[in-house]
């Protein structure tokens, strides 16, 4: 079948909840991948971090069938060899003492949620239905309920109210309205350490370790959600590194199951993680042994490859170059590693448009807000697929 014949396939027979460029993937490898047409396309996007690791990796293809022919699935009903040794690198890979696994984004951040809430209830000592969770403006966490309860997106929320209490909105890591929302009943910060979806949007220098101070200072968790940042993609391991912060909870998942499983996690110490009881929470699929085993191999990946540091490096370098391009479609390049945004003026229209422009030049990325257009290529990519790349971005927006 053709890209036509499949685009009209999925228009019959598929919910309307995305809106993709109409690029139809039979294959992938490493930072390229190819069409049911044949054409090939520089992938920029790389599942928004979760294929940190390029298409097909050779080590996470190996472990994956490998494990597949042994085990893939147990529940939590029983225990599996895969699950102890993740459990044990994961937490020292963080430094920290406990991990709670779980499958998507979304997931993991509803059990961080709620891990601060049992927290506060047994250990801070908050009455019963009062716990606060403090969140940021143009925050973006995942789809559940809950979640979007606490979104600033309104079309995120029209149409699926009603919606969960206990959320308080701050501008992001705005230090003053931090200590001003915090009460008594406050159980946690959640926070993205760099806006993904709400537009490559950084962190005020030094907000991240001033927050965090509060956050200490009024026995306030700090949760980190590192799911798009974290692994290596902003040029650090985490992206609360570059500010010398270690999260009280930490949230990652995209990057983490290789780019061929969903695999998520909560990571905490014993004080926090440690208020969970056998039956409170779960998931059938989460520690699953096949998802086990390709996040070791993530993680055995992203330090033995140096791929945090090739992040900060390549990026470093694209990034120079990109600020570079002139005219007057450029607003701002800005980023760390290899997590770019580019604001184009409002004159130049949405990115949207350049986004299929760029589609057509062989290069696949994506339009965050309006005005943005994200890069964010595999961390394995080549610094001569970074230079084709930038050519066909000064071309389309130079
Ligand atoms: N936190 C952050 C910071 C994210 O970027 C999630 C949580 C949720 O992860 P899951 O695995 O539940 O999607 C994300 C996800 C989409 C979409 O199609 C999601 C993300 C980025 C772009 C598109 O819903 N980020």
């Amino acid at each position: 079948m053709d890209t036509q014949k499949h685009n009209e396939m999925i228009d019959r027979y598929s919910a309307r909840n995305y809106a993709p460029l109409p690029v139809v993937i039979a294959k992938g490898q490493g930072a390229w991948v190819e069409d049911v047409d044949g054409r090939r396309y520089l992938d920029m996007l790389s599942a928004y971090s979760a294929l940190n690791f390029g298409h097909n990796h050779p080590r996470v293809l190996e472990v994956f069938i490998e494990q597949a022919r042994q085990l893939t699935l147990t529940s939590r009903a029983f225990q599996n060899d895969q699950f102890g040794p993740f459990c044990k690198e994961i937490t020292e890979f963080c430094a920290m003492d406990l991990v709670l696994p779980m499958n998507t984004g979304a997931e993991a951040v509803e059990t961080a949620i709620k891990t601060a809430r049992k927290w506060g209830y047994t250990i801070k000592g908050v009455e019963p239905d009062q716990a606060e969770i403090i969140c940021c403006d143009n925050n973006f966490h995942g789809r559940t309920v809950t979640i979007v309860t606490f979104s600033t997106d309104p079309q995120f929320r029209d149409g699926f109210g009603p919606f969960t209490p206990g959320f308080k909105i701050i501008p992001y890591l705005d230090p003053k309205a931090l200590e001003q929302a915090i009460t008594k009943n406050t159980v946690g910060l959640l926070v993205e350490p760099i806006q993904g979806e709400g537009g490559i949007v950084m962190p005020p220098p030094g907000s991240l370790k001033r927050c965090y101070d509060i956050c200490r200072s009024h026995n306030v968790l700090f949760m980190a959600d590192e799911i798009q940042t974290g692994l290596g993609r902003t040029g650090r391991v985490f992206a609360c590194d570059h500010e010398d912060v270690k999260p009280d909870v930490l949230i990652l998942g995209k990057a983490l199951g290789g780019g061929v499983m969903p695999v998520s996690a909560v990571l905490a110490s014993k004080d926090i993680l440690g208020v969970f009881n056998p039956g409170d929470h779960g998931s059938t699929f989460g520690g699953n042994p096949l998802g086990c085993a390709v996040a070791r191999t993530a993680l055995k990946i992203l330090t033995d490859e140096n791929l945090s540091q090739r992040a900060a490096e390549l990026g470093e370098a694209f990034m120079a170059r990109l600020r570079t391009i002139g005219g007057s479609k450029i607003k701002e390049v800005r980023g760390r590693g290899l997590l770019i945004g580019i604001e184009l003026h409002t004159q130049a229209g949405p990115a949207k448009t350049y986004c299929k422009t760029l589609k057509d030049e062989g290069m696949l990325c994506k339009d965050t807000v309006e005005q943005v257009l994200r890069l964010a290529p595999p961390l394995v990519i080549e610094p001569k697929d970074l230079d084709w790349a930038f050519e066909r971005v000064a071309k389309v927006l130079g």
